[in-house]
């Protein structure tokens, strides 16, 4: 399953793996790839996991979680 993440604030590259590294270390988030320029992280799920827990992820990596779609 994949869960597209739109997120305010990444800016380059390392804004990006920021956000990736902290949703990575969710157990179900099997890949996860963000997109500066078009503010979206798409995240592979290998099990359920509830929108609340990646968006603590983005703000843990100092981003705005907006919405999930
Ligand atoms: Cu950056």
């Amino acid at each position: 399953m994949e869960k597209t993440l739109i997120v305010e604030g990444m800016s380059c590259e390392h804004c990006e793996k920021r956000t990736e590294k902290e949703l990575l270390k969710i157990d179900a988030v099997s890949d996860a790839k963000a997109n500066a320029d078009q503010g979206q992280v798409v995240v592979s799920l290998s099990k359920e996991v509830t929108d609340d827990k990646l968006a603590e992820a983005v703000s843990e990596a100092g981003y705005e979680y907006i919405k999930t779609v």
